[in-house]
């Protein structure tokens, strides 16, 4: 992904958009009204679940809709460049089409004027969360995915609310929390002849470094329910170079 020409480039993930969250979906709509950039990058989690594009003709999927129709007007301004995440991996051709974004395999390559960076959702490199690892390779299969798509939609959404139950379980018996490996994300800055890495997925805002020239810049998740709110865009300024802006509600 060609980036050279851009001189602003606006990075977010871990939105978790849904309907029963409306501050943090107004927050993300007005800020997008306004978003100055010459790109926008989703690095995925940008819904809290999506259970297949087929959400987007039923009754239940207004939240949906309403979402895509916002993301389709931004992209008529500005090119959206996204990836999913582990919440929003059914995504499929027809959502892309609604919404006007461009969909970016994970890891992508981006060439900026300051180099090879990778961006990622962060997941797969969280490689001794070996539990999780297994259920990824499960459900990011393509036989699993028709299997799982060829169920009622009320099928599918239930199962979705079972696992989000199950995997806030687990996160709360944890005593603590698996991390980007850092040995993993250098390797995978190497192999693509990149410097930095930019993710999300584990909420842990920060810049790491893992060498005297290699890094990995994680992006903030978005709750405007919790004081003081949590909205961060990452921005790529030429001349400038990357920064962090919290948004205010
Ligand atoms: O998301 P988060 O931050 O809570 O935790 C993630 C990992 N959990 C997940 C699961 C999602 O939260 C819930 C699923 C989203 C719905 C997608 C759409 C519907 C598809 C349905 C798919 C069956 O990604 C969590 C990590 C954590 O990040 C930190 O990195 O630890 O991993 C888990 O909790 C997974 C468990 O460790 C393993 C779960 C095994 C369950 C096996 C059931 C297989 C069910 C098949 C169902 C048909
Ligand atoms: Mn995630």
């Amino acid at each position: 992904m060609n980036a050279l020409a851009w001189h602003k480039l606006t990075f977010i993930s871990d939105l978790h958009l849904q309907a029963s969250q409306e501050a943090t979906f107004e927050l993300w709509r007005k800020s997008l009204q306004t978003l100055q950039t010459d790109a926008l990058f989703i690095l995925g989690d940008l819904f809290e679940v999506w259970v297949g594009d087929d959400i987007l003709d039923a009754p239940q999927g207004d939240f949906e809709r309403k979402c895509c129709d916002i993301l389709h007007q931004v992209s008529q301004r500005i090119p959206v460049y996204w990836m999913v995440g582990n919440r929003d991996f059914l995504w499929g051709d027809k959502a892309a089409q609604r919404s006007g974004m461009h969909t970016l395999r994970d890891p992508c390559v981006l060439e900026t004027v300051e180099g090879r960076w990778v961006l990622s959702h962060g997941d797969a490199l969280c490689i001794a969360d070996t539990a999780y690892q297994a259920f990824r390779q499960q459900v990011r299969s393509e036989s699993w995915q028709l299997e799982f798509l060829s169920k009622p939609l009320e099928q599918r959404l239930q199962t979705a609310r079972d696992l989000r139950a199950q995997s806030e379980a687990l996160k709360q018996k944890q005593t603590h929390w698996v991390d980007v490996d850092n040995t993993a994300a250098l390797s995978l800055l190497q192999a693509h002849q990149a410097h930095v890495l930019i993710h999300g997925h584990t909420h842990h805002p920060a810049v790491h470094a893992l060498s005297e020239t290699h890094s990995r810049w994680v992006l903030s998740d978005w709750d405007a329910q919790v004081h003081p709110p949590r909205a961060q865009w990452l921005t790529w300024q030429r001349g400038l170079g990357l920064s962090r802006q919290d948004l205010v509600t």
